[in-house]
């Protein structure tokens, strides 16, 4: 609160008519309003957590008023001035907060957790850095679509010490991509304050180490915002780049509500509470004749009237009523596959040459379809499966990327977001632990929390038994399959690859491909030559027979088939899974109520891999049919070792047709 009524900024309006600082004021009322009205609902228990923007408001109402509405902005936890000044009707805010369907989110995430393509807004997950990521990819989208646009993100400067926002402005500095950088800089991440957050003078000097312009900014004074950020944006739509801007600002209430702000020093809270940046405004505008008190109150009794009545409508709308199959149908946007059917013309491929000639043949079916990754440009990929796509498709649509797990998983969530598809490259699908949190909490749950789809294929080159150690030889689909949201395919054969391929890069859900390394050589099959497909969820059946059932996948297929091989007593039904999910469980149960006996071999350690899984569906809905325990065979519970004779002790393959044999003879 003001002292007096002078207003303690000073502020410079330039050009800007007495109508366009009234909207600057009404924009900024609003949110603190709302505020005021949510702390007593808060605090009447009708609300849940709340995270507050008061004292913020000049940042979130000077950015967005700054932006073009068709251009997107990825706001935080403290944004709500983001929210209204993009006039999103209010009983929809307060329904999304109330967790009702007129939300964003059909109560499946809470407070400022959603998105909206409707008003261009992005919402964040609670990790806070992975939108920083997201940014560059609708910014990558404005650049290859020539539209002259600009996305702004948010973050806290707690936020700026998390590797998403090193990785994302280094990817947005290399391919010089429109994204304009915002830190709210206010003192404080929950309790920690900014000397135990980073050791420098000002956040902004961050941009130097990218190649990135940067500015400070009082955050609290509006006119200092909106006109500089105005100049900015107009400046990056001519000229495409990243600018980097931290605006000083303070927390005024606690980091929620709930805990308090006993740790901060009240001569702090003092100083900046001259500072408000809605008091000083209006101190502002009623020094320079703009506004007077009358004036001020019929402007208050009109927003607060649209509070009311839009809390009215949010309170009146029925509760949510759980619905199972709803919930459960929309983890993944639909997708109607359609069966591209497979040419009679073959030639004889590996599997490498196969899944390479299946991703050229989707770029050349998908004129926007871009592919990232390190080292995939003109060298081609560590094993060459995008050699030539350069000169094919150029360096727009086949790029290389930094070494940045995290930020290019992100940046093809916003590719997505902005509506087009990409296929990632993990170099070893080792790699894909620095990238892991954008996979399982950003691409696998956003079609879930909002409905934006993550229209992805991150392709993992994996597995062992190439003598390459515990970091170059993980099949790790076992980090993806228990994750709802993820489609996770895993295919044994060029034929299947090829197609798989083409049909996980048509379905528009987020899809771990895995390429196992030791085949990409060494199996070679005849393949349609033009474009097919595969569907997902349907399991190969390699060999049928009646004493027991197989089920394997990658490796362990060929591992399997030559234990058959040397054993032609065997009579079994061979299930190639070649996706894990979807999973072909009707395949699985059938062949079981047929054989009375399973064994299921895979290539990663025993512990929690999909072949436990399968293990209790079989018990679940096959145990009156079973003659004997179903057998799990798995690699060894180590990391992978590096020589060849370590390694082919702790891979699976060993142990399996003496547990095939026992399983029979049970
Ligand atoms: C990855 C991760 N770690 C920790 C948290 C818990 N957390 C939520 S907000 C927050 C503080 C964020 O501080 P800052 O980025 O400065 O934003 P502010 O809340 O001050 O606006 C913390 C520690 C989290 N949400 N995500
Ligand atoms: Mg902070």
């Amino acid at each position: 609160m003001l002292i007096s009524s002078k207003s303690f900024l000073v502020y410079d309006k330039k050009n800007l008519d007495n109508k366009m600082l009234l909207g600057i004021y009404k924009n900024m009322l609003k949110p603190r309003m709302i505020e005021e009205k949510m702390l007593i609902l808060l605090r009447q228990g009708k609300i849940s957590k709340w995270f507050s923007g008061i004292g913020q408001e000049a940042i979130s109402v000077g950015v967005t008023m700054a932006l073009d509405q068709e251009e997107y902005i990825l706001p935080m936890h403290r944004n709500l001035g983001v929210f209204t000044t993009r006039e999103i009707p209010l009983y929809r805010l307060f329904s999304q907060w109330q967790g009702k369907a007129n939300g964003f989110t059909k109560g499946r995430d809470r407070s400022f957790h959603f998105g909206t393509q409707e008003f261009n807004i992005v919402g964040m997950i609670s990790h806070l850095g992975p939108q920083l990521g997201v940014a560059d990819g609708i910014a990558l989208a404005s650049l290859l679509k020539n539209k002259k646009t600009v996305t702004a993100v948010f973050t806290g400067e707690g936020g700026t010490s998390e590797g998403d926002f090193h990785e994302a402005l280094n990817v947005a500095s290399v391919w010089s991509l429109p994204v304009l950088f915002c830190i709210e800089n206010n003192g404080y991440g929950l309790s920690t304050p900014t000397s135990e957050q980073y050791n420098c003078k000002d956040l902004a000097d961050r941009g130097k180490g990218y190649g990135i312009e940067s500015f400070i900014l009082d955050g609290n004074n509006v006119l200092e915002v909106y006109i500089k950020i105005k100049k900015l944006v107009e400046s990056i739509r001519k000229h495409p780049r990243p600018i980097l801007i931290e605006f000083k600002t303070f927390r005024m209430r606690g980091h929620e509500e709930a805990s308090g702000t006993k740790y901060v020093p009240k001569a702090l809270m003092d100083e900046w509470a001259k500072k408000d940046p809605v008091d000083n405004f209006k101190a502002y505008l009623m020094e320079t004749g703009v506004l007077n008190e009358n004036a001020n109150q019929v402007l208050r009794d009109a927003i607060l009237s649209e509070i009311n009545d839009n809390l009215k409508m949010a309170y009146d709308e029925k509760d949510i009523v759980p619905h199972l199959e709803t919930e459960l149908n929309d983890v993944y946007k639909s997708f109607d596959y359609k069966e591209t059917s497979p040419s009679s013309d073959r030639e004889e491929l590996r599997l490498i040459d196969a899944i390479s000639q299946g991703l050229k043949q989707s770029m050349e079916k998908f004129s926007n379809l871009v592919l990232m990754g390190q080292d995939i440009a003109e060298y081609g990929g560590v094993f060459k499966i995008t050699d030539g796509f350069v000169k094919a498709f150029g360096k727009e649509r086949v790029r290389n990327t930094p070494i940045c797990e995290s930020a290019i998983i992100e940046t093809a969530m916003g590719l997505s977001i902005a509506g087009i598809k990409s296929v990632v490259e993990m170099q070893f699908a080792d790699f894909v632990s620095s990238g892991f949190n954008p996979v399982v909490n950003y691409l696998a749950k956003s079609h879930y929390r909002w409905g934006q789809h993550a229209d992805i294929v991150v392709r993992m080159p994996c597995g062992g038994g190439v003598a390459a150690g515990p970091f170059h030889s993980q099949t790790n689909e076992a980090w993806f399959t228990k994750t709802p949201g993820l489609k996770v395919v895993y295919p044994a054969f060029p034929y299947d690859a090829k197609g798989l391929l083409a049909t996980s890069i048509e379905d528009p859900n987020p899809v771990l491909f895995f390429e196992h390394k030791a085949l990409y050589r060494s199996i070679r099959q005849h393949v349609p030559t033009d474009y097919f497909t595969i569907p997902l969820g349907k399991a190969a059946a390699l060999k049928e027979g009646t004493d027991i059932t197989i089920i394997t996948y990658g490796a362990g297929v060929h591992w399997a088939l030559e234990v058959l091989e040397n054993n032609p007593n065997i009579n079994a039904d061979l299930i190639d899974l070649r996706s894990l999910q979807p999973l072909d469980t009707e395949a699985i149960y059938n062949s079981v109520k047929k054989t009375g006996r399973a064994i299921i071999l895979q290539e990663d350690s025993l512990f929690g891999g999909i072949a436990s899984d399968i293990s209790s569906y079989i018990m679940e809905h096959c145990f009156e049919f079973l003659d004997a325990p179903v057998k799990r065979v798995a690699s060894l519970e180590t990391p992978i070792p590096f020589i060849g004779q370590l390694e082919v002790q702790y891979m699976a393959k060993g142990r399996f047709e003496e547990a095939l044999i026992d399983v029979l003879n049970y």
